[in-house]
């Protein structure tokens, strides 16, 4: 299902540190002042259950199965869409989502080595098939994004072996290329305004004119 909605759905997605979490505080600023209907929501944990799976997700003392992580992230995308993301969209909102099914993709697929067929089929059914119409990707080698966060990494997923990182960054990259209409990558290792400016001219040039942000390349 592609977003036939009035509103607009894009996803954020990327390494560990790459810098989605900061530039969607800097961006939702001046969404506000431009008056743009939006939220800014994040998967796993958007919704009350999900930050409940999020915590069990992320917290480094849970040992936890390849299988059953994917499953708890898609239950908390089904929950996610259901509850948030879908009404969002029916009523004009423009949904800003940090990471959505690329990461399942990304990091059980590429990183864990799960069959990707089996995470689409899971994906089309956690979603019904929600599918954004743009994807940003915030592009940065693994070890530098890393080395924006805490030495030693800070939750579960964080503390993987680099080599599980590099697969994730080059499951990007491969998902990316197989779908160049749908994503825009973003140099993220660059300084923190020249990538604001990288995303807001994207934002600007997709969907200016649906949500009326002719201010945002003010
Ligand atoms: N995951 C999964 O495995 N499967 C799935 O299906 C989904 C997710 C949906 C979610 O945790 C984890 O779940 C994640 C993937 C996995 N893996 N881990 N760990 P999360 O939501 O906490 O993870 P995250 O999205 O990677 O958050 P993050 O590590 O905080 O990354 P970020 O949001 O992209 O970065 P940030 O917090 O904005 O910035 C990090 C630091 O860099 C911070 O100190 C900034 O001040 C700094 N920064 C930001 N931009 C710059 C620039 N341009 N230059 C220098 N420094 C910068």
């Amino acid at each position: 299902m592609a977003t036939s909605f009035s509103g607009s759905f894009i996803t954020l997605e990327g390494p560990e540190g790459a810098g989605k979490t900061t530039q969607l505080k800097l961006l939702s600023k001046q969404l506000d002042q431009l008056g743009c209907k939006h939220i800014v929501t994040r998967d796993p944990g958007g919704t009350s259950l999900g930050k409940q799976i999020r915590r069990i997700l992320l917290n480094p003392e849970n040992p936890v199965t390849p299988m059953t992580e994917l499953l708890l992230y898609q239950a908390d995308r089904a929950q996610h869409v259901d509850e948030l993301i879908l009404p969002a969209l029916k009523s004009g909102t423009l949904v800003l989502c940090d990471r959505y099914v690329d990461s399942t993709l990304a990091y059980q697929g590429y990183g864990r080595g799960i069959d990707l067929e089996l995470i689409n089929t899971l994906s089309k059914m956690a979603t019904g098939g929600l599918t954004p119409e743009l994807t940003i990707l915030f592009d940065i080698d693994s070890s530098a994004g890393l080395g924006r966060l805490h030495p030693g990494g800070h939750d579960r997923l964080e503390r993987e072996a680099i080599e599980f990182h590099h697969k994730v960054r080059d499951g990007y990259h491969k998902l990316a290329k197989q779908n160049p209409e749908r994503w825009m990558i973003v140099d993220a290792s660059k300084p923190l305004t020249v990538v604001q400016e990288d995303l807001r001219k994207i934002l600007f040039e997709r969907l200016g004119e649906k949500h009326k942000l002719a201010g945002l390349m003010d």
